[in-house]
């Protein structure tokens, strides 16, 4: 018999929920938002991801129709869970390893480690998770332990402070190529890595506590077999105050000015959201 899927996301951290999006349906998706974010007219721009794409892009919302998906996110996260920004889809995006709570604990957050917590970040991939990258890596059961990358990213901003104000080191490094000092170095790889065997239109749904990376292309100058990797990302909560904190604090910082600023969410979406069993913030 099949573990019960809350096990398994309790236990591991994450969950693949297989074939949320049809076969047929990925290619459109794909040649959809490749015009859309390869014809913005802003080529130093043209990587960067759609935001909101949860309350914006009706073919994003129609995946949220899907009643099986909304039913296994109902049993990670609890009935009329709430899908909180960031939303977004993005193009070419190939991270290192963190965990998508590091942030908040950094300025001193708490919530991650409240009774209650569940907050998820839901990664539907557009293409297959291969040897050559395309989807996530992760390292199962490291939400479960402290966060690694508190201490990584202070020696990290140490290494670099002590770099940035020695002459001599930046001569050093110069001579050397500019191979001496790599600080990103640590957050290549990590211990108990697994890069999950998702295929396009999975779901991949994990703790934003889990220690986890974009799977990178690892065949040194070779063009990954998938082109452009493609993937929409929703962060989902728990209705709870674990998660009403994490949306405090994210609004709070400046970059986010977008969510405070005339953003309206279309009354008869906010409808069929609370029909389908969730809640749009
Ligand atoms: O780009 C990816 O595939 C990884 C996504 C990720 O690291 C994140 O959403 O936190």
């Amino acid at each position: 018999m099949e573990e019960p899927l809350t096990l398994r996301f309790e236990r591991d951290g994450y969950a693949i929920l297989p074939r949320i999006v049809a076969e047929d349906e990925i290619s459109a998706l794909r040649t959809l938002f490749l015009s859309e974010m390869k014809g913005r007219g802003e080529p130093e721009k043209s990587e960067g991801p759609l935001l909101d794409v949860a309350i914006k892009s009706p073919e994003v919302f129609r995946i949220l129709r899907n009643r099986r998906f909304i039913g296994e996110l109902s049993e990670i996260l609890g009935p009329g869970f709430l899908v909180v920004p960031h939303s977004s889809v993005a193009l070419n995006s190939f991270g290192q390893f963190h965990t998508d709570t590091m942030a908040p604990v950094m300025d001193g957050e708490t919530f991650p480690h409240e009774e209650g917590y569940r907050l998820v970040t839901v990664g539907i991939y557009l293409q297959d998770n291969t040897e050559p990258g395309g989807g996530l890596r992760v390292v199962p059961g490291s939400h479960h332990l402290p966060d690694p990358f508190i201490h990584m990213m202070r020696e990290k901003e140490r290494k670099r402070d002590r770099y940035h104000n020695h002459k001599f080191l930046q001569f050093l490094n110069r001579v050397f190529r500019y191979k001496l000092f790599d600080f990103n170095r640590p957050f290549r790889n990590f211990e108990g890595e697994l890069n999950l065997p998702s295929k396009a239109g999975d779901a991949v749904v994990f703790d934003m506590r889990l220690v986890h990376s974009a799977s990178h292309p690892r065949r040194p100058g070779g063009a990954p077999p998938y082109g452009d990797k493609l993937a929409i990302f929703f962060t989902c909560g728990r209705d709870n105050a674990p998660t009403q904190t994490y949306l405090k604090w994210l609004r709070a910082l400046p970059q986010n000015a977008y969510l405070n600023e005339n953003r309206v969410i279309d009354e008869a979406l906010q409808d069929e959201s609370r029909h389908l069993g969730f809640k749009l913030i």
